[in-house]
């Protein structure tokens, strides 16, 4: 990887992996891809080059890949769960269509492209417990249908063309920098919020909804990793298992109190996430991953939490 064009950089994930990569590919051009209303600004707009990218257009793409010599794309850009069901017909353009765009400059330029799945690619009936890595994938949302249908089409272009696609399923991701917007795992980002601010949290899903989570660190880690890994140890390409923590409302509720001990959390239900997070795995068995290219996560609940916290008291407060 030298030359990376990072489409959806403004957003949760993008606004940090492209400050991460820059950080790691200091003698490359890591393009921060945004779409119109959504400028990079401060940092991200100083410390590199950015370039007008909407994924629905196929030719924007090409002109970013052509003028940066791309040779790696991380195709960051979708719909999140929640608010894919309020848009389903926008979440396959962007997800699938946005996706289709990505594999064909890749195969006529030669690029790799990192696209990631989520745990949202399962559903009802995968098994809920230890998710392996191998199993039944029939989600229920539009946003599992778009992960599912992105991981086939990513894996076909690998064989068909040996486009060098590659990818994992993210878990819920927590950070204090960008808020994630529209997801069903939000609350575990939110609860931070609410405890820093001294508000009284409402939880909008009910005690017992497990999930996997992963703290942002860990999860930039895994999409450089996975990117920089020796391909001929990889079994797999999209999309692997990957986890670090899986928790319910209670015990992120209480994991805060140790350090917030002032604390308030209530439940006011919000019956579409609870109906998606009950069709998602409790968590995931990413022992693949571990397997064929070394993943290993560094935080867990109580790590991530000491973190957070200080991170949003400065952020907020100072
Ligand atoms: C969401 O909740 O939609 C995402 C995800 C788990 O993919 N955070």
């Amino acid at each position: 990887m030298k030359n990376i064009l990072v489409i959806g950089a403004t957003g949760q994930i993008g606004s940090e992996l492209t400050m991460r990569l820059r950080r790691e590919y200091p003698g490359g051009n890591v393009v921060a891809g945004y779409i119109k209303g959504a400028e990079p600004k401060g940092e991200l707009l100083e410390s590199g080059p950015a370039a007008e990218v909407d994924i629905t257009d196929a030719s924007m793409i090409a002109d970013a890949v052509e003028k940066y010599d791309i040779d790696t794309i991380y195709n960051l850009a979708a719909l999140l769960s929640a608010v894919a069901e309020a848009k389903p017909q926008l979440a396959w353009k962007i997800g699938v269509g946005g996706l289709y765009n990505c594999l064909e400059i890749s195969r006529e330029k030669n690029c790799a492209l990192f696209t990631p799945s989520s745990i949202g690619s399962f559903g009802n009936n995968t098994p809920k417990k230890d998710t392996p890595q191998d199993t039944i994938q029939r989600p229920e949302t539009i946003y599992g249908v778009t992960k599912v249908s992105g991981e086939l089409l990513s894996d076909y272009y690998a064989r068909r063309f040996g486009v060098d696609t590659r990818s994992v399923r993210f878990p819920g991701l927590i950070s204090y920098v960008a808020p994630p917007g529209g997801g069903t795992t939000d609350y575990a980002v939110d609860i931070y919020y609410a405890a820093v601010k001294g508000d009284t949290f409402e939880c909008p899903l009910k005690p017992g909804t497990f999930m996997d989570m992963m703290y942002m660190p860990d999860a930039l880690r895994a999409a450089i990793e996975i990117m920089e890994a020796d391909p001929s140890k990889l079994v797999h390409r999209n999309s692997f298992n990957i986890a670090s923590m899986s928790f319910d409302p209670e015990i992120i509720y209480a994991k805060i109190k140790e350090y917030v001990p002032e604390f308030r959390m209530e439940y006011k239900l919000d019956p579409l996430r609870q109906q998606i997070a009950d069709s998602w795995p409790d968590n995931l068995d990413d022992s693949c991953a571990r397997e064929e290219w070394g993943w290993k996560p560094e935080y867990d609940l109580d790590g991530m939490t000491q973190d957070m916290l200080a991170h949003l008291r400065k952020k907020l407060f100072s």
